[in-house]
């Protein structure tokens, strides 16, 4: 932490030290948002309070309520896209983004924007990725199904990986831009587990960070069941793909 304030006070530009470290300047974080009026502004207030107000935000919009409107308040830059998926919204928002360290996470308030410190560290470690683990603290507050398939999700991914990986599912992550711009991604509701496959296979440094996982506030966008059948879909086409 103090080792990030100390840069950030000396740094004169955003983006001065295009090979790190890396400071808030040199961050966005992105998000796919749906209809999140009960979480957008917390989401957003704790991104500006850790960063200082000094990473930038780009929020995918789909809503029919005051999200984009709350977002933009909140200093979010809003990009208005009809609703189509998780992917399709992040890919866009990862794609919009303008620095050279991008994290991502869910806009209803599940993920801990106080350790976006941490992922930055390690990236400024050398990781090209770095992983939102849920499942390491045990993530009582996610459904028991959804816990389970997380699970399941990354024992999958793991055996055709031929490396262990505890959360494949995870929608907080950090990665290097350049990571994000070599690979070309194409799943939608499995854009999560792709974000983490593709580059572990390609010889990426990636490691899982444990984070704590909060009760979802507001209703999900994701059906359990339909969206875990994409999911594992994903899983295996990635998988397969990998190791041609
Ligand atoms: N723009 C846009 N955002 C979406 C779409 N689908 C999901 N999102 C957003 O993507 C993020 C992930 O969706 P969630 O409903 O949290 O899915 P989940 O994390 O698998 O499910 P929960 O465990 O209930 O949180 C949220 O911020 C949603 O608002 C979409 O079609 N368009
Ligand atoms: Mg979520």
């Amino acid at each position: 932490m103090s080792t990030l304030e100390t840069e950030a006070a000396d740094a004169d530009g955003a983006n001065a030290n295009a090979d790190g470290p890396f400071t808030f300047d040199d961050l966005s974080v992105v998000m796919g948002t749906y209809n999140e009026e009960a979480a957008v502004a917390t989401v957003l207030d704790d991104v500006e309070r850790v960063t200082d107000g000094r990473a930038e935000v780009v929020c995918v919009d789909g809503s029919d309520d005051r999200t984009p409107e709350i977002a933009e308040e909140h200093g979010a830059r809003v990009i208005r896209q009809e609703p189509q998926g998780y992917g399709v919204a992040v890919h866009a928002a990862l794609t919009a983004a303008s620095r050279d360290v991008v994290v991502t996470t869910d806009c209803d308030d599940t993920y801990p924007m106080t350790a976006l410190p941490a992922f930055l560290e390690a990236v400024n470690e050398g990781y090209d990725v770095v992983s939102g683990d849920r499942l390491y603290h045990g993530a009582a507050a996610m459904p028991a199904f959804n816990r389970l398939g997380n699970h399941a999700f990354a024992a999958v991914a793991s055996v055709l990986l031929g490396e262990r990986v505890h959360d494949t599912t995870t929608g907080m992550r950090a990665y290097r831009r350049e990571v994000i711009d070599e690979i070309e991604w194409t799943e939608n509701t499995g854009l999560s587990a792709e974000l983490l496959m593709r580059p572990l296979a390609r010889g990426y440094d990636v490691r899982e960070l444990p984070i704590e996982y909060a009760e979802r506030a507001g209703e999900t966008k994701l059906d359990p069941l339909a969206g875990g059948a994409e999911i594992a879909k994903s899983i295996l086409k990635v998988g397969f793909e990998e190791r041609l």
